[in-house]
């Protein structure tokens, strides 16, 4: 019997905020009979009332389908079923929900503080004796909001829901509880193009009488502080924050009742001071307005909410899975001295801390992601960040609207109990869906460095780092990690998200901006650069690749085509020298430099026979022709332009050779010598990268392509400078923003640019998977429908472990050495086929768990 399992709706688990005509339904399988063989499936949909649609038996082995039925109702929920049928006939069924989003937002407002300063209350007030003093930055910080707004029902409900969203941060609440656990929502989108919306079912917090609706809202990225230009910190989308919320009560007659934000919510700032996602937050009980959230609270003395605008704007259903806490730290260390105690909690993470009470003074925290040569907390990296958060509160509590990058909190000026802080995890809250574990600690430590990099990183948006006054969606970062962020974890909603921010932010020219969402508050950014203006065409690639999803390359080819269409009307000779934006080049190279049109110039010959393969599996054959002629084109004048005739790249920097190699540049005769050349270079070195960003992509792949995996895993197991051993025998938690972060000779690299926890050099978890744990599926799959696991044995590994949570079903490695015999076993889901590969050895694998196996000798 085969069994459908994780039913999900546009690529998420019971989603309540659907609103396409047409979601995608999809599933994954799971048997324990060896060979099962998915033959047909079937997809139901119905209401509460109606059965809606019947799909019917659909042939095949197809693991999802587009709802085709009649119009689906908005706010209506919806019970779903797949059956799956195998070849001996034996059905198996799962079922799953989701809702319909918000269509009608009649009644609802944004809402927000009175910005007259003449009301009831000073928003601005800033007490003369408070025990923070205002730096230059937060001076001009407003509190945050504390929105509110009591109502009655005449009956308990049957169903309720509420629709909460920001210009800002919201942290919702009814009769004094918390709704859904939600971090910074509705998450960091083009505001100026789409704000997501969340619902949540509260039937259980409505009570019959009188209740409260009630809503803090921080200024996060509306109009808090984001990235580095100086000349606009602030401000990028609004000038102050606003909420939108709508709750939906049906009774048991059958009545609807709906109420949302409006002039007669009420206002007023309590305990939250202050709070920005660069800056900090300030908690300051003393301002506690207890009760404010629940039922019996006296508002009178609060200022009406003042309606900033009527029309809602550009709303979409939540798209993507929310941030969460994911994971709490305790201390393992605490260094404390008469002034100040650091606690280290032992990996460089995102997000705060949640803190003993503290109240008789304000406790300041600071934090940072390693300590100077002193032992003291080391801050120069963030910039103008000042990622402080001051607390003087009669309870424990922790901030709501600021998240930051640390291994190490200071903390100072009040006497609290180090080992009762703890350190809450902020990340998108997305399954973690593959894994690798092997004999080496060593390597584990980089796996999870890599994943800790991705944890922090991929906070509702894809960015560069957590922690400096950057943390923006740089798209060079995100198209080289990828390939690894994608196994890892499944990211198809909030790529596709992020994807729908760079095509909106896509110039009319075609030009792609480097940071995405695009930064409303300048231009410095818009002009496509090589490598980054190519995340257009790599990255839904990638989701294809993984996921197997075809709609987002049908969504990605017109702007991706009119991206390298941009670069090939101003390069018409192929060789990309002119419009080259930022040029950042292997950005972040060690010692060796690649010239900038070398790369560039390969970038638009990868991206553009990618484009050709995607518009081949889109069935546009004219379109993938002509893209074809193009690539040959870019390629004939790359070889033309860079190639010596001794087998040497214009450069000969190891990335030149990689580029070259990686993305088939050269004719076929000329390889050999080419790759000879990237050997002796590596090997001159003593097994040494050189690689920055986009060169280390290609490495280790690279090396075991032609031949030598073993040279590549030399690179992996370096310890020397430069190389990811380096960092860890220093301390790295996560992968370093730069190979030289810090050096014992020169101590940390300049604080302009130095980040502790960048995932780009970190994309070699890619090849992990596929070389070291034999993850990998054939050229021609997409969704790891037919694998090749094919690993490269290592002298230096006992065994090693993968796991990938396909989109089909779960997929599993394991090599091990059995005295002088290696075995490879691996076990596919339903309806995966393949081949797996030790030595000469190849066998066809299928659903079930097949063994292999060499001996040593031979792999
Ligand atoms: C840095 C970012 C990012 C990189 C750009 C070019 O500021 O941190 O990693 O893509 O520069």
């Amino acid at each position: 019997m085969i069994e459908p399992y994780r039913l999900r709706v546009d690529a998420r688990a019971e989603p309540r905020e659907v609103d396409a005509p047409d979601p995608e339904l999809s599933w994954a399988l799971r048997s324990d009979d060896r060979g099962a063989t998915p033959v047909s499936y079937r997809v139901t949909v119905r209401s509460a009332a109606d059965a809606l649609w019947d799909s019917g038996i659909r042939e095949g082995d197809s693991t999802r389908l587009r709802y085709d039925g009649p119009p689906l109702i908005p706010e209506t929920s919806y019970v779903w079923t797949v059956e799956v049928e195998d070849r001996q006939g034996a059905r198996s069924r799962a079922e799953s929900t989701f809702e319909t989003g918000v269509c009608d937002w009649s009644g609802v407002v944004w809402i927000g503080r009175d910005p007259e300063p003449n009301g009831a209350i000073d928003a601005t007030d800033r007490d003369s004796d408070a025990p923070v003093r205002p730096t230059l930055r937060t001076k001009d910080l407003s509190p945050p909001l504390q929105l509110r707004r009591a109502f009655a029902t005449p009956a308990a409900p049957v169903r309720a829901r509420l629709t909460v969203t920001a210009r800002g941060l919201v942290v919702p609440y009814i009769n004094g509880a918390r709704v859904g656990d939600d971090e910074l929502l509705p998450g960091w989108t083009d505001y100026r193009t789409r704000i997501q919306y969340r619902t949540f079912d509260v039937t259980d917090l409505v009570h019959t009488g009188e209740n409260v609706l009630a809503a803090e809202v921080g200024e996060g990225w509306w109009s808090g502080f984001v990235g580095f230009d100086h000349r606009h910190h602030a401000h990028h989308y609004g000038t102050a924050p606003q909420l939108l919320a709508r709750l939906v009560i049906d009774d048991t007659d059958g009545g609807r009742t709906v109420l949302g934000t409006d002039e007669s919510w009420r206002e007023h700032a309590g305990r939250r001071r202050w709070a920005d996602l660069l800056i900090g937050e300030y908690i300051d009980s003393t301002h506690e307005t207890p009760g404010w959230t629940g039922r019996g609270f006296d508002d009178s003395g609060w200022r009406p909410a003042q309606v900033l605008d009527a029309d809602p704007g550009p709303l979409i259903g939540q798209r993507d899975e929310p941030v969460r806490v994911v994971d709490e730290l305790a201390p393992v260390a605490v260094d404390r001295t008469a002034s100040r105690t650091i606690i280290d909690f032992g990996q460089n993470l995102v997000g705060r801390l949640r803190l003993p009470a503290s109240p008789d003074h304000a406790l300041t925290v600071r934090h940072g992601e390693m300590l100077d040569a002193d032992g003291e907390l080391y801050t120069d990296n963030l910039r103008s960040a000042e990622a402080t958060d001051h607390v003087r509160s009669t309870t424990p509590t922790e901030p709501v609207f600021t998240f930051h990058g640390f291994r190490y909190a200071e903390l100072s000026g009040a006497d609290v109990d180090p080992t009762q802080v703890r350190a809450a995890v902020l990340s998108s809250d997305v399954e973690w869906t593959g894994e690798v574990t092997t004999s080496s600690p060593f390597l584990n430590r980089l796996i999870g460095n890599i994943r800790w990099g991705q944890l922090g990183n991929v906070v509702s948006v894809p960015t560069d780092c957590p922690q400096r006054d950057e943390r923006l969606g740089w798209t060079a970062d995100v198209q080289v990690f990828a390939p690894t962020a994608t196994l890892n974890a499944d990211l198809q909603a909030l790529l596709r998200r992020w994807l729908d921010d760079l095509v909106s932010a896509q110039l009319p020219n075609g030009s792609v901006p480097d940071v995405i969402p695009r930064s409303p508050g300048t231009t410095l950014f818009d002009y496509g650069a090589p490598g980054w203006g190519d995340a257009i065409v790599l990255v839904p690639w990638t989701l294809y690749r993984a996921y197997g999803d075809v709609d987002v390359l049908r969504a990605m080819f017109g702007p991706m085509r009119r991206w390298l269409d941009y670069v090939a009307e101003r390069n018409p000779d192929g060789l990309w020298r002119s419009r080259r934006g930022n040029d950042y080049g292997d950005w972040l190279s060690v010692d060796e430099h690649t010239p900038k049109e070398v790369v560039a110039t390969a970038y638009h010959a990868h991206a553009t026979a990618t484009a050709a393969r995607i518009a081949e599996v889109l069935g546009e054959h004219e379109a993938a022709r002509e893209l074809d002629t193009r690539a040959a084109l870019i390629r004939a004048a790359f070889v033309e332009a860079f190639l010596g005739e001794k087998g040497r790249v214009h450069g000969d920097s190891q990335t030149a050779y990689l580029m070259t190699l990686a993305w088939d540049l050269a004719p076929e005769d000329r390889r050999p010598a080419l790759f000879a050349r990237l050997v002796d270079k590596i090997e001159q070195r003593g097994a040494r990268l050189t690689t920055g960003f986009h060169g280390v992509a290609l490495l280790c792949p690279t090396l075991t392509r032609f031949g030598r995996p073993d040279l590549a895993y030399d690179l992996l197991f370096q310890r020397e400078f430069p190389s990811w051993g380096f960092s860890i025998d220093n301390g790295a938690t996560t992968i370093w923003e730069r190979w030289d972060g810090w050096t014992p000779d020169g101590g940390f690299q300049t604080p302009e640019m130095n980040s502790f926890n960048h995932y780009s050099l970190g994309s070699v978890g890619q090849w992990i998977y596929s070389d070291v744990a034999g993850i990998a599926q054939a050229d021609d799959s997409a969704g790891f429908r037919r694998v090749l696991v094919a690993p490269s044995i290592d002298p230096r590994l006992e065994w090693v472990n993968g796991r990938l949570q396909a989109p089909h079903g779960e997929i599993t490695t394991r090599w091990v050495r059995e005295g002088d015999e290696i075995v490879l076993t691996v076990t596919l889901p339903p309806g995966t086929t393949g081949t797996a590969r030790l030595g000469a050895r190849d066998a066809e694998v299928r659903a079930g768990t097949t063994v292999l196996r060499a001996l040593v000798t031979e792999v």
